[in-house]
This record gives C-alpha cells, structure tokens and sequence, in this order.
C-alpha cells in the first residue's frame, strides 16, 4: 500500500514548491496564482538509514524503499465551490489519499501576489477548510438523494445504515464543522464512511511554509497558525520550501546535509514530512532481508504478523504459518541470520505478535 498524501491551499503559498522539495517530479512553480491546473503526481522513496545498513549485511540484488505519493493540484479559491477561480473539480483527483498536507503561506514577499492582499495564514486556513466542507457536502447530498427513499419506504437495513450515517455527516458539515468530528460507534458505519472519501475526514497535516530565516524556529505566522489549530488533532510542520527545494536540487547527499546544516535543519523537509505522515496515518515500517532484495515495508500499527504478511501479498497472509523475527539491533550486531539464530535472536512468532517497528520479518506460509 503506497501511502497517498494530497496537497491542498490557496494559489501562490508554495504547494509545488513544496511539492518540488519532496518529490523528484518536477513541478511548474511560479510566481502567478493558478500556475498548477493539471494535477502533478509524485513518488518519494521513504529515506530509511536502517535498509542502508542491512543492504550492507546481506548484499542483496537490489534495495527497495517503500514510498510515498503525493499530488499537487490547482489553489483553491474563496468562493471555488461556486465556480470561483478553478471551481473545485480537480478535487477529485485527491478523493482517495490518505492523508492532507494543508500548506499556509507564513512568509512576507512583497514580491509574490497573495490572492487576498495580505499574509494572515488563519484566515487562509478557514477559506481552504470551508471549501473543503462544502464540497464534502455536495458528495453527502448527492448520496442521500440516491438512499433517501430506499431507508425511509422500505426495509432496506443497508440503506437505512447508510441514510443515518450520512444525515450525520450532513449536520455536521453544515454547522461548519469537518467530517472527522463525527463520532461513528459502529465497525459497519466506519466501513460505510470511509468509502465516502470525505476530504474533511481525512488526516491533516499543516504545513507552514516559511522563508529561511524561519526554518527552524518559526514565526509569528506560525504561531498564529499552532493557535488556531490547537484543538484539532493535526500536526504541524515548519518548512522553508523555496530554499529547502533549491537544496533538493543538488546531486550529492553531502552537498544537501552541508545547506540544511547551514539552514540549521538536521534533517530536509522530506524527512520530517515523512515522519509526520507516518505518526499522524499511525504507520510504522517493518524489513524484509533476502539475498534478492532487502525492502521496506508499511503497515498500520498495531498490526499482528499474518496483517503484515498479507502488506506482502494476500496469500502470504490467508496461509501464515508463522513468522522469524529478528531485531534490527540484533541483525546489526550479528551481522547475519544464521549468527543471529546461533545467538538466540530469532525468535518464533505466531498469528497474535504484534509487530514492531523496524522488525525484520521472515513469514513462513502455505498456500
Ligand atoms: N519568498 C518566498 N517565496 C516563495 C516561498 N515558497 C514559494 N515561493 C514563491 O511563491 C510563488 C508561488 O509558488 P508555487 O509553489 O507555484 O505556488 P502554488 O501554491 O503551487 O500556486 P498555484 O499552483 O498557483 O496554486 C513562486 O514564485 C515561489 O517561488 C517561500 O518560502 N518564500
Ligand atoms: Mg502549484
């Protein structure tokens, strides 16, 4: 499951830019609003020192990091869902991912047009999160139509199951609250929501883009933006997209660590995004290490051996027999499976194991 990350805000904060320090894609970033039309989808190997040093260990055939996807759609406008700007169509091409990156400009720029008039990332914030409700609204609107006379005439349990949840959505979404408000009780309704796709129920995570003076400590926009968003369970990342995306741009990983450290950044903004999505989505990363390819691999947390078998492939999991675990720190130490299984490091782990992050996982099934 390659994470999907979609990224939303006004036009001229920074998306592509963003989306250029992230991604090895490359998108059209210029100083007019509406620069983007066509959405640009990008790739990021998630960086993972620990695949580094096990390909080391085991000399594998090749390396495979898990990855990330992000896609970087037009600005949203005041009014888009009225056909203002782009309209709101292309919101559609982020309906399925995962997670939001939210970007709010935080710099002062005379030079680069604000389609507002002024730098107030708040209010930015509330523009983009109303369209964002009224297009959910549109969705769940257009649903009831279709279920409405199904669940109140007939016995139909699923429609009835369906009706309520989204009258649910409904009340919510036009109060001005996000879809992500609602308290589902049941696994049926949850199951039900999240085939919805609701963009407002989606995890956010707001990205404050900053000039670099700003990188590490923030601003007063940035507070502003910590302020008002205090009670959501969203994270916050600070990141200093022009220069950081100028960075990207060099060949070698010692040129690049040498300009973060300069910027104070211990890490670029890929890292840290990358961090972020994965604590607010909940995921971890478990290894596989063969002599064919020594790979990285997401799973949600939480999940016992035969769930992530089945990251692998289905039948891997319908057939787990058992898995051999093997630390990271012990593979590291030993420096291969057979001394690691001489010292007592490979432990036997059945069907209620919960994995841990940077577990090296050898599943044992028949199919
Ligand atoms: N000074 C400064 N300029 C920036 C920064 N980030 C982006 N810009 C500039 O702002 C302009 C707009 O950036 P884009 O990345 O194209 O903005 P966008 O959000 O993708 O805009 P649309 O595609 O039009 O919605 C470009 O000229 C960037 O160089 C920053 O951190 N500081
Ligand atoms: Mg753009």
């Amino acid at each position: 499951m390659a994470l999907q990350c979609g990224i939303v805000g006004l036009p001229n904060v920074g998306k592509s830019t963003l989306f250029n320090c992230l991604s090895n894609a490359k998108a059209q970033a210029a100083n007019f609003p509406f620069c983007t039309i066509e959405p640009n989808v990008g790739v990021i190997t998630v960086p993972d020192e620990r695949l580094t040093k096990l390909a080391e260990l085991v000399n594998p055939q090749r390396i495979v990091p898990t990855t990330v996807e992000i896609v970087d759609i037009a600005g949203l406008v005041k009014g888009a869902s009225k056909g203002e700007g782009l309209g709101n169509k292309f919101l559609a091409n982020i309906r399925e991912t995962d997670a939001i990156l939210h970007v709010l400009r935080c710099f002062d720029d005379e030079n680069v047009t604000h389609v507002d008039g002024s730098v107030n990332p708040v209010r930015d914030k509330e523009i983009i999160d109303y369209e964002l409700q009224l297009k959910d609204l549109e969705s769940v609107d257009a649903r009831i139509s279709k279920v409405q006379k199904q669940a109140q005439t007939g016995g139909d349990k699923q429609a009835k199951l369906a009706y309520d949840v989204l009258v649910r959505y409904k009340e919510a979404l036009e109060q001005g609250k996000p879809a992500r408000t609602v308290k589902l009780e049941n696994k049926e309704d949850e199951k039900f929501a999240r085939e919805l796709f609701l963009l407002t129920n989606k995890p956010v995570l707001y990205v404050c883009n900053v000039d670099e003076t700003s990188a590490i400590a923030g601003n007063k926009y940035v507070e502003m933006v910590r302020g008002a968003i205090k009670d959501e369970n969203a994270e916050l990342l600070i990141v200093a997209a022009k220069i950081e995306s100028e960075i990207a741009e060099f060949e070698t990983y010692e040129e690049r660590e040498m300009f973060l450290s300069e910027l104070g950044l211990e890490e670029s903004g890929v890292n840290r995004l990358i961090k972020a999505a994965y604590r607010l989505l909940n995921l971890e990363t478990f290894l596989t290490a063969g002599v064919q390819e020594v790979r990285a691999w997401t799973y949600l947390k939480g999940s016992k051996a035969p769930q992530c078998a089945g990251v692998i492939h289905t039948d891997f999991e319908k057939g787990f027999i058992r898995a051999e675990v093997i630390k990271y720190e012990d593979y590291i130490k030993y420096k291969s499976e057979s001394a690691c299984k001489d010292a007592g490091k490979m432990n036997i782990e059945g069907k209620e194991y919960v994995v841990q992050d940077g577990d090296i996982m050898h599943f044992r099934f028949n199919v």
